[in-house]
């Protein structure tokens, strides 16, 4: 599904590692045999089909590529148990944060709650800002000198943070207040890898004002 930024982190991974792979789009208002069979307890996307064997949730299958791929292109998890842990760790902290918390920044269901959810999301930034400065060590990625785990946990979510600031007028990796997530931001859009498979931006806002404009005739509806 070309809007979903879990999609994109396996599509990312994928084109570091320098996997080829065949990308089959899901209608997720009519889901494929293939894939309630695939993940039938989530029946969500991604899912990655290798040997004929699904492998479900990105974060896992992000795990799954570094392993099952080991031998080609670089690592996205690095050597070391501790520096593992570690990039797990931050990896878990994307999404129970700051996914939460952007996701209730956008859809909460009162205007207190959708306050509540962008001061978290704002508190969220500021800590990974720290943990980038930790894990990088003065280098460019989580990953130090190349992009790893942890950067593409965070750069599949980078084109929809791009589609909040576009409607809110904000910048959330903010060259003033976060500078190393705004470097970071830029250096890995940048990289070879990366760009071509990012989804434009214009066209995610298109679809997500289709969504917001579906959802708000269906709240009507119910009201
Ligand atoms: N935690 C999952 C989230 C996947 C997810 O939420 N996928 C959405 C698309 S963005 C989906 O398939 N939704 C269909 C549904 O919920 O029925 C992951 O990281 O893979």
């Amino acid at each position: 599904m070309w809007a979903s930024p879990f999609v994109l982190r396996v599509r990312l991974a994928l084109s570091l590692k320098g996997v080829s792979y065949e990308y089959v789009e899901e209608d997720l208002k009519s889901k494929s045999e293939l894939l309630l069979k695939s993940n039938p307890v989530h029946t969500k996307v991604p899912v990655l089909i290798h040997n004929g064997e699904p492998v479900c949730e990105s974060s896992v299958i992000l795990q799954y590529i570094d392993e099952a791929f080991a031998g080609i292109g670089p690592s996205l998890l690095p050597a070391d148990p501790h520096d593992r842990a570690v990039a797990r760790f931050w990896a878990s902290y994307i999404d129970d944060k700051l996914l939460k918390a952007s996701s209730q920044a956008s859809s909460g269901k009162t205007e207190e709650e959708k306050a509540e959810g962008a001061k978290q999301a704002a508190a969220a930034v500021e800590t990974l800002e720290g943990a980038l400065m930790e894990c990088s060590k003065g280098k460019p990625f989580f990953g130090g000198d190349s992009a790893g785990y942890v950067d593409l946990m965070l750069g599949g979510l980078l084109p929809w943070v791009h589609v909040g600031d576009a409607v809110k007028g904000v910048k959330t990796f903010d060259p003033a207040t976060t500078p190393l997530l705004a470097a970071w931001a830029d250096s890995f859009g940048a990289l070879d890898a990366v760009e071509p498979v990012m989804p434009e931006v214009g066209k995610l806002v298109e679809f997500a004002m289709a969504m917001m404009s579906q959802a708000a005739a269906a709240a009507a509806a119910t009201n």
